[in-house]
């Protein structure tokens, strides 16, 4: 047994990432499931390990690790094969740049897509004491102000639009260094960099809104399909995704895909 203790929460793109990069490490993990739906993000006992009240959190040997990037480079880092991250440190930066495009703006833009498109919905159905404990958070702001924004606006919310762009400007980048490069972010073997990025994409064509980033960056559109049959993505991500899951998806994100896809033309041309 590896004694790895994984707190997630079904289709959390965050846990998404560690579990892919944990299944290519061949490691089995002890599932903890926290419900944010009901808030259990929370929890006192939970806030003890995770201040930041978000999942994922992984627990080895008895000592919590938080934030999705830094677990995927200690599980890296304690469970070298095969290795995730390349040995020389200039290349590392390169797998680190791609890392920050993740924490620095996808990861939000995804949250207030998925948000404006289905959690909205199911927000809308919480009592008000409920929705109030959500809207609450651990102490930030920001992110309280974004979750309020993207419920009354919905799609139109600025914060959609900081994460669309987000997007636009990864999307741009990779198909730029792909056609340099590849097949992979970093050349012949997957990374934590293209692990990063996974989820997120995954996330954009579940929703059925990829092809607003992807068309005409035929690169991308190539690392897409690869990333699609690599067996980690499939057992770590795909196979765990419930059919409820992946039909609330595909219900919903149709929704805001005229808007999404006017937003990122509009900053293709500009
Ligand atoms: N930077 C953190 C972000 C964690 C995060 O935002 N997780 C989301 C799920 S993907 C969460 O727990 N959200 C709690 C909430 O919605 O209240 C990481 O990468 O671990």
């Amino acid at each position: 047994m590896s004694g790895l203790i994984l707190y997630d929460f079904g289709n959390s793109v965050c846990c998404q990432k560690v579990r892919i990069a944990l299944t290519e490490k061949g490691l089995s993990w002890e599932p903890r499931r926290v419900d944010l739906f009901k808030s259990e993000q929370y929890d006192p006992e939970y806030l003890k390990l995770n201040p930041k009240g978000v999942v994922p959190t992984l627990v080895h040997g008895g000592v919590p690790i938080i934030e999705s990037t830094l677990i995927c480079e200690y599980v890296d880092e304690t469970f070298p094969d095969p290795p995730l991250m390349p040995k020389d440190a200039a290349a590392r930066t390169r797998m680190r740049l791609w890392s920050k495009f993740v924490d620095e703006g996808l990861h939000d833009g995804v949250t207030e897509l998925s948000f404006s498109a289905m959690f909205r919905e199911r927000m809308r159905a919480m009592t008000p004491e409920m929705r109030a404990k959500r809207f609450a958070n651990v102490g930030d702001p920001r992110r309280t102000d974004r979750f309020k924004s993207t419920y009354e606006y919905g799609v139109h919310s600025p914060y959609v639009l900081h994460g669309i762009a987000a997007y636009e400007r990864a999307f741009k980048l990779m198909e730029q260094t792909l056609s340099e490069g590849g097949p992979w972010l970093l050349g012949e073997r997957p990374t934590l960099a293209d692990i990063n990025l996974m989820p997120y994409a995954a996330r954009l064509h579940n929703l059925g809104l990829l092809g607003c980033w992807t068309e005409g960056r035929p690169n991308v559109e190539r690392w897409w399909e690869r990333v699609a049959a690599w067996p980690s993505f499939r057992r770590g991500l795909h196979d765990l995704i419930s059919e409820h899951e992946l039909s609330e998806m595909r219900l919903h994100g149709p929704s805001i895909r005229d808007a999404v896809a006017a937003k990122v033309a509009a900053l293709r041309t500009a």
